[in-house]
């Protein structure tokens, strides 16, 4: 059954407000109708045309630069019309009501586009994989230059090459396996032969280093939450200002000047971090401390990884104890021993402690590297890719399959030991299944729905 023919979709691209130049666009499977109703001509395919933009009296309602990108040469694969006029909210509202007024008039289906919708129809029009798709709103919200640079890389296509080389060589593992369920009686000399669990555990390896890679993108995209919790007076206020490079919060000597959370975007060799000062720890009979106790709390269960301060000059082993035993047992936590100024001692690292001073940031460099190294950031080469949760999941979903794989098949030396090789197959058609689903060869629909509605209008 063939799928009915899209209805047309316009929308202001350019982002709300106002702006030297505001962008409408629309797309659909034929826009012939619109250029030849509104402008009384053809336009000349990706040449930019200045025009008057005319409303249904003849009246000027602007004038601009129309730009018509015949299918299937546009971004999204259809007919795309775009028009660059002045960038003002009501100016650029004219111009979609006029194309709406237009195909009423002509009995042509056009209605606002739905976030995302523009790139929606240029995967479903193969002109971007889901994982390009993805990474066009991953470089339109990325909040630093490496996250920009990663997402563009992605977008580029440097992620989806790595999933389909992988691809391909699972294909080629795989039908090495088919063939010779066929054969029963020669069938493990014949893999033997071909070593297919070299070819396995190379696909094993490759696989490993795209999900290291994709974890580094992961951060890039969505950022650590790192949460300074410690006793009062430790120097956390203080040390969220020197990592911010501003006076964020208020630093006194009175222990409990913090009382709500304060916090701040930053980042670190352009890893985006999100740095929580919080109220000192500590049993309090005052009510508003304790309510900042409690969030304290509160965002410790939320962080990604804990700066736990303790203060040199004022050793309190026992808080400091009962503190970190509350922290949960999987999050990482850096132990921050601060103001090593005040008792001598020189900035160092030893093990998950730092020793710094948040008043003179002796030590800061230290404290910010074993930060990123706590927190699994290897690298920052232009080589990352973008990536996102659902990725890293297909990724160790594929990673789990292989390896059920080969341990169906193979035992500790390398010799088949499953005279069942069907499951050996399964195992990696459903490892391939996963990978497919990065790309969104086997996407479905309300995935689809999930990422796109995630998209601005326009894009
Ligand atoms: N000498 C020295 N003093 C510091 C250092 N860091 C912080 N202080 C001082 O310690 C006191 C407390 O600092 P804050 O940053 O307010 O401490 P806090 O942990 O935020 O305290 P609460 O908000 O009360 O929980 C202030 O007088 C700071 O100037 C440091 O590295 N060296
Ligand atoms: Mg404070």
């Amino acid at each position: 059954m063939q799928a009915p023919t899209p209805e047309a979709i316009i929308a202001i691209a350019t982002a709300p407000g106002r702006g030297g130049v505001g962008v409408v666009r629309v797309s659909g499977p034929t826009l012939g109708w619109l250029v030849q109703a509104w402008f009384g001509r053809d336009l000349v395919a990706r040449q930019a045309t200045y025009l008057p933009f005319l409303a249904a009296d003849g009246q000027t309602l602007d004038q601009g630069l129309a730009l018509y990108f015949p299918a299937p040469h546009s971004y999204t694969g259809e007919d795309v019309l775009e028009l660059q006029a002045h960038g003002g909210p009501v100016v650029l509202q004219l111009l979609v009501q006029r194309c709406l007024e237009l195909a009423h008039i002509r009995n042509e289906r056009l209605r606002l586009a739905e976030p995302g919708e523009f790139t929606r129809r240029a995967f479903l029009n193969d002109k971007l994989d889901l994982a390009q798709a993805e990474a066009v709103a991953d470089l339109i919200e990325a909040q630093t230059v490496a996250a920009a640079r990663s997402a563009a890389a992605s977008l580029a296509g440097a992620f989806s090459q790595e999933i389909h080389t992988l691809v391909e060589q699972l294909i080629h593992l795989r039908l090495l396996v088919e063939a010779t369920l066929d054969f029963p009686e020669e069938e493990i000399e014949f893999l033997q032969q071909a070593d297919a669990l070299g070819q396995l555990q190379t696909i094993e390896q490759q696989l490993a280093r795209v999900l290291a890679c994709a974890r580094q993108g992961a951060l890039l995209r969505d950022g650590v939450k790192v949460v300074l919790a410690g006793v009062p007076n430790a120097g956390k206020s203080s040390l969220l200002n020197a990592l911010a490079g501003e006076e964020v919060a208020i630093v006194t000597p009175i222990a409990g000047t913090t009382r709500d959370k304060v916090q701040q975007s930053i980042n670190i060799e352009g890893i985006p971090l999100l740095v929580i000062d919080t109220a000192g720890l500590r049993e309090t009979s005052d009510t508003v401390e304790a309510i900042g106790v409690a969030r304290t709390w509160q965002e410790v269960e939320r962080a990604d990884v804990i700066l736990h301060l303790i203060d040199l000059t004022a050793p309190d082993e026992a808080a400091n104890q009962r503190i970190a035993e509350r922290f949960p047992a999987a999050l990482p936590v850096l132990r921050v021993f601060n103001k090593i100024d005040a008792v001598g001692l020189e900035p160092r690292v030893a093990g998950n402690a730092v020793y710094v001073s948040a008043q003179t940031h002796a030590g800061l460099d230290l404290l910010q590297q074993t930060l990123l190294r706590l927190v699994g950031v290897e690298h920052t080469s232009d080589s990352v890719f973008i990536a996102r949760e659902r990725h890293l999941q297909a990724l160790q979903a594929a990673q789990n399959h292989l390896q059920q794989a080969r341990q169906q098949a193979y035992d500790g030396h390398g010799h088949i030991t499953n005279r069942q090789l069907d499951l050996f197959a399964e195992e990696l058609r459903l490892a391939q299944e996963q990978l497919n689903s990065i790309t969104g060869e086997f996407g479905a629909d309300d995935l689809l729905g999930r990422i796109f509605s995630q998209f601005c209008i326009g894009k």
